[in-house]
């Protein structure tokens, strides 16, 4: 999939400030520095839409694009990263909560994982939360690049071992790298698909 227009309509610490349009939402979230604005710029092929940074922490809001006036994709906040501050991390979750609970066109959620480092508990709640309140998800292997074949497939199956503890059918898992565009079809294809 290709978009033609991308637009920023704009940064909510609430998701019921955010403007109601009707359009179906996809949602980016997973840790810190995780890299989900840059997997948004890889997917929509612009270099800068959504803010990246080495630091973690950068996203600070609920950051809305608009795609082709199709369907709009959510840039959330990162949870759980050590060297964010506690009050930030504390505020971020709450905006994540309330966002996950009350956004009533989300048609499907992201959820990102680093594929560089064993599976993190932090990750594996998450997920288990979102099955538990029934949110649809797909999860995200990110930053495949770095990692050498043996020990993407390692670390790959690493997680689907610690998530097979939980989840009968594991869901969805996608392999992407925001620097080589690894994965962006696929992840188009969920989207494609949540549509109809
Ligand atoms: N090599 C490589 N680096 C990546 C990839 N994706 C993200 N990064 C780097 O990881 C860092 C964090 O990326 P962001 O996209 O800002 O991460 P984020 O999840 O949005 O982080 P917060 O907004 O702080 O929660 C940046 O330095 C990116 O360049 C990837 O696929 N490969
Ligand atoms: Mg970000």
């Amino acid at each position: 999939m290709k978009i033609k227009q991308a637009k920023f309509l704009g940064s909510w610490e609430k998701s019921v400030d955010i403007p109601h349009i009707k359009l179906p939402e996809f949602a980016f979230i997973g840790r810190s520095n995780v890299g989900k604005s840059s997997l948004i710029n890889m997917l929509t092929e612009r270099k800068d839409l959504a803010k990246t940074s080495s630091k973690p922490g950068k996203t600070q809001t609920l950051n809305i694009f608009n795609c082709d006036d199709t369907f709009q994709i959510c840039d959330l906040p990162g949870y759980g990263y050590a060297k964010v501050s506690k009050e930030k991390r504390f505020k971020f979750a709450t905006m994540i909560k309330y966002y996950l609970r009350n956004r009533e066109n989300l048609y499907c959620l992201f959820i990102l994982i680093d594929l560089r480092i064993p599976p993190q508990s932090i990750d594996l709640e998450f997920i288990n939360d979102c099955g538990a309140d029934q949110i649809p998800i797909v999860l995200v292997g990110t930053k495949a690049d770095k990692l050498k074949k043996t020990e993407l497939e390692n670390n790959h199956k690493a997680i689907i071992d610690a998530l097979s503890q939980d989840w009968e059918e594991i869901p969805p898992f996608i392999i992407t790298s925001a620097e080589t565009g690894l994965g962006k079809e696929q992840v188009w294809d969920v989207v494609k698909k949540a549509m109809g």
